[in-house]
């Protein structure tokens, strides 16, 4: 399909701006794997310190990334299923206002005034800029969502009995859920954190802004997740060679993620004291409905991967996974999928851990949580991500990809190392070994009266983890830019491959509308929040003055 100028250009910087960001969000990774092995024993390398280092690395890989990608990557499905370009003046709009967020919002972090990792819990404190700047990247990423909403309601007009396409169906879903958990951080950073942080009200409740951020953070996971999952369903199936199993199922499972996505933020909470059993109960037990739609997919995308495995010629009961594209240069988009995938498997199982009360109170706030967390945000979202930016690049500037070999093999590069890190994370945590703490300067420090010596092996994976990632990860950046410096060789069309169904079920007209699911939705979200956020009003205490990450003194007592 052809496309405007501007459309373009608007997708090419929506994908290349966060991938060259990409370059320190990496360098933070693996930085923090060198801090936390005890390879060096100091607070600060280049004068970026632990912690600044930290919060660059989740809030670019974290935050800039999948907000841009999500944005462009819906730009182009919904274009490209709809066959008509979005308002290209709140495109434009929409990218500004999320470039001057980053660019805020990492001159906050560069000159180490927002410390405060990319969950900004107070009683840090970041600087205003930091708080402005994450809110205009999400003021920034609604304006398409309206859009995208206008172009749908126009299109069904005209086509009302004619299925929504799988991919528009998802996009809308994901923002939908991200525009309602957002609602909840900007009245967190508007209303609690921001006139805090000014110093213009003297404490906040630390509960309230931690359920809040909940209420978003959860949800955000799966804001992440979804652009993966919209690629695994539409476009999988056919660069492995076969078919979709079941579009139903991924209408299914699409549907279920708007349900529970959002009311299940207290499981991040288990250990606060603030919220009762009963609240904990129910959270917990809605976060197993969530991991529903994903064992829903596991199963469509193994049938799909078998039919097109045994398309391709294979025999016997697992022949199927060896006639798949594992290493074929056009089909590179497949070995960025299933590499995810694999890493999902492992992601998903250490999710289920978290989710139960008793064996989170094991590995809360441990190391196994980053190892849980890389095999899902650094796994299927990460692999999705970047194989999808290179894909829609080269088809739209019509350049070929600069050193296709060594592009099927990054993915499981990135595989391998991430295995060998979240072994070592997931190993350690269960041995005690804390999150977000720099290790080298104490625990792993061999002079130190603190030393533990069974956190080295589990140190030392982590860091080969973390050493081979970087690695994929240059590797990766150098492809995508030596492809942006190449001629070009043919003209430059937007086209994504797209997935037949093996059993195209006829339209279910409740699978094919919003409304009684999102009423649905808000029920589930007003029976899990109310009780939620009348426990943290009742039962918090004092508010608490603001902290810098440095000093165990409130700012105002050590001024
Ligand atoms: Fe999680 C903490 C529970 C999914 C991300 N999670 C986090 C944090 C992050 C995160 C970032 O209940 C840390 C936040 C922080 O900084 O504190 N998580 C779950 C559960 C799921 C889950 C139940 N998480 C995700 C996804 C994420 C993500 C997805 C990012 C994208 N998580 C938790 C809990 C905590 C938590 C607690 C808080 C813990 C605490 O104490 O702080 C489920 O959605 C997972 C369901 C997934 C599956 C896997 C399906 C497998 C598939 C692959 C199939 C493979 C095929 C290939 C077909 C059931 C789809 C086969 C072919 C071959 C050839 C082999």
């Amino acid at each position: 399909m052809q496309v405007s100028k501007s459309f373009k250009r608007v997708i090419f910087l929506e994908l290349a701006i966060p991938i060259a960001l990409l370059l320190l969000g990496i360098y933070h990774g693996l930085m923090q794997t060198i801090y936390r092995s005890g390879a060096i024993q100091q607070t600060s390398v280049a004068k970026l310190d632990y912690y600044q280092g930290l919060t660059l690395h989740g809030v670019i890989n974290a935050i800039v990334l999948t907000t841009f990608f999500a944005v462009a990557f819906g730009h182009v499905t919904m274009t490209y299923y709809l066959k008509k370009e979005p308002n290209k003046k709140l495109m434009w709009l929409s990218f500004w206002f999320m470039l001057i967020g980053t660019v805020m919002a990492a001159w906050a972090m560069i000159a180490g005034k927002a410390s405060v990792l990319y969950t900004f819990y107070p009683p840090l404190k970041a600087h205003p800029l930091f708080y402005l700047g994450t809110a205009l990247i999400i003021v920034g990423s609604w304006f398409p969502f309206f859009d995208w909403s206008r172009m749908y309601m126009k299109w069904k007009k005209v086509n009302p009995t004619t299925k929504t396409p799988l991919a528009v169906l998802g996009t809308l879903i994901n923002f939908i859920i991200w525009f309602t958990c957002t609602l909840a951080v900007a009245y967190e950073v508007l209303v609690l954190l921001i006139p805090w942080s000014m110093g213009w009200t003297k404490t906040v409740n630390v509960n309230l802004a931690r359920t809040l951020f909940w209420f978003f953070g959860h949800a955000l996971v799966y804001f992440w997740l979804l652009p993966a999952y919209i690629m695994f369903y539409t476009v999988l199936p056919k660069v492995a060679g076969g078919k979709l199993y079941s579009d139903l199922a991924g209408r299914v499972a699409l549907f279920l993620f708007l349900l529970f996505s959002i009311p299940v933020g207290v499981h991040h909470q288990y250990s606060d004291p603030t919220i009762t059993q009963g609240v904990k109960f129910f959270h917990g037990l809605i976060t197993y409905g969530v991991a529903i739609p994903s064992f829903i997919t596991a199963f469509t995308l193994a049938a799909s991967l078998e039919y097109a495995g045994r398309k391709n010629g294979a025999k016997g009961l697992f022949g199927w996974m060896v006639k798949l594209p594992w290493f074929n240069e056009d089909k590179f988009l497949f070995s960025y999928f299933i590499g995810g995938l694999i890493l999902f498997i492992f992601g998903g199982v250490t999710g289920i851990v978290n989710a139960s009360y008793s064996l989170n109170s094991v590995i809360h706030n441990t190391a196994w949580m980053p190892g849980h967390f890389h095999m899902t945000v650094a796994g299927p979202v990460f692999l999705g991500i970047v194989g999808m930016s290179l894909y829609i690049y080269s088809k739209m500037s019509g350049k070929k990809i600069f050193w296709p070999k060594l592009n099927t093999i990054i993915p499981y590069l990135w595989v391998i190392g991430m295995l060998i890190f979240s072994f070592g994370m997931s190993w350690g945590g269960l041995r005690g070994e804390p999150r977000r703490t720099n290790l080298g300067t104490t625990y792993l420090n061999p002079d130190s009266e603190l030393f533990r010596s069974d956190w080295v092996p589990t140190t030392l994976l982590a860091m080969l983890g973390g050493i081979i990632m970087f690695t994929a990860g240059m590797m990766y950046i150098i492809i995508f830019f030596g492809t942006i410096l190449r001629k070009k060789s043919q003209e430059g069309i937007l086209e994504i491959p797209v997935s037949e169904a093996y059993h195209d079920e006829k339209r279910v007209p409740l699978f094919d509308k919003f409304k009684p699911w999102i009423v649905t939705m808000i029920i589930i979200i007003l029976l899990a929040y109310i009780p939620a956020l009348l426990n943290v009003n009742k039962n918090s205490g004092p508010g608490s003055p603001r902290y810098n990450i440095d000093n165990p003194l409130p700012i105002e007592a050590s001024k």
